[in-house]
């Protein structure tokens, strides 16, 4: 079956999250600005509102000079910590979206890749509903905006979020994918920097078509081979690269669903088990340890919600685990009336395992 891939992109992010925790800042610019050690005067622009983005401020500019594009603008410092909070909450509704735990691919704090092919068997306008619901669930829970693209690959997807910003969401058919990128400025196309840009432009070519149609053996010439081939084979919207969890990221986790929605404790402890077992040989086969579990659980009305703990010192043990995770399932049974459709187990803040036992082993 043809792959079907999600990309999700959170609009103006940390703007965003200024503007959801106070709201008098609606229909005012907010700039969200990184102060250097010379205070208000020094720094870059970190992001803004649309609002800002149209009096012409942009990431990465002089906050001073954007305070003078926008004397009326709000200013406000970034605040990380805060962000990646939030960033948190999105990436668990998103992939609990995905296929499975390892179709899941954040890429950085505001966007992700999601391997949604099963889920939507290959259908497109299946996998228009899913980008529509992970909109509304993200609007819903987070009260903050996303753009979504879907297409055959990875790159598709990506290039069909930034299509319609903010708040919008692109579909790419495979068949329409060449077309789609053709009249591109080359810039555009992921993966494309400054210097491959100008390189391209003194060899006359300046939108995807043009490269498309160059002879791959010129653009190796140019760019060596791994680099040529690829910009032959991304401007003809060939993009092989699965979506897999990093291996760098900080957790371990497995998702799956229940053979027909139900609140049967049977059913949900048994799956539960196997998603332990599973996720705990992980952990052994890495050598690590865990500080916090996460429980989630996708209702029948594809609702997410999820429960974690969080422990004083670094575990591996499965009867701990087990014991905890099972406590958080059963509050979920008696907290709901909804049928379960999916369940998971994720353990996160990974330490390399020493090998050396602790005191209490003695
Ligand atoms: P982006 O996704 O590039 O931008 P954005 O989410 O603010 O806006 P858009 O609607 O166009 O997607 O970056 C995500 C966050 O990363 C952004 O909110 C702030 C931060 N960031 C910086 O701190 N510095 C930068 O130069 C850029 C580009 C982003
Ligand atoms: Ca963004």
């Amino acid at each position: 079956m043809e792959r079907v891939i999600i990309h999700v992109d959170m609009d103006y992010f940390y703007a965003a999250i200024e503007e959801r925790e106070d709201p008098s800042l609606k229909g005012k610019a907010v700039v969200v600005c990184m102060y250097s050690n010379r205070g208000e005067s020094g720094g870059a622009v970190s992001t803004s509102n649309y609002v800002a983005r149209e009096a012409g401020i942009h990431s990465a500019m002089p906050c001073k000079l954007a305070r003078s594009k926008s004397p009326d603008a709000v200013f406000l410092p970034v605040r990380k910590p805060f962000y990646e909070d939030v960033s948190a909450k999105v990436m668990e509704i998103l992939r609990s979206n995905a296929d499975s735990e390892e179709r899941f691919e954040k890429i950085s704090i505001d966007e992700a890749f999601l391997d949604i092919t099963e889920s939507c068997k290959g259908d497109y306008e299946l996998a228009e509903e899913i980008g529509q619901r992970i909109k509304e669930e993200v609007k819903s829970r987070e009260r903050i905006t996303c753009s979504v693209g879907i297409g055959p690959n990875k790159l598709i997807a990506k290039m069909a979020s930034s299509f319609q910003k903010p708040d919008g969401i692109t579909v790419v058919i495979p068949e329409d994918a060449q077309g789609f990128l053709k009249p591109m400025p080359v810039k555009k196309l992921w993966g494309i920097g400054r210097v491959t840009e100008d390189k391209l432009s003194e060899m006359g070519i300046r939108i995807v078509e043009e490269l498309a149609a160059f002879d791959v053996m010129e653009l190796i010439s140019v760019f060596g081979k791994n680099k040529g081939m690829w910009l032959k084979q991304a401007a003809s919207g060939i993009d092989e690269t699965p979506v897999k969890e990093r291996t760098t990221t900080d957790q371990i986790g497995r998702m799956a669903s229940l053979k027909t929605d139900s609140r049967n404790g049977t059913m949900i402890f048994s799956l539960l088990d196997e998603l332990i077992d599973d996720v705990i040989s992980k952990v052994k086969a890495r050598k690590v340890s865990f500080r916090s579990v996460t429980v989630t659980v996708i209702f029948s009305n594809f609702k997410t919600s999820t429960k974690s703990r969080t422990f004083g010192h670094a575990i591996s043990d499965q009867d701990i685990l087990s014991g905890n995770v099972k406590e958080m399932m059963n509050q979920f049974l008696e907290e709901s009336t909804i049928d379960f459709r999916r369940i998971g187990v994720r353990v996160d803040s990974l330490q390399e395992a020493t090998g050396q036992k602790n005191l209490f082993d003695f």
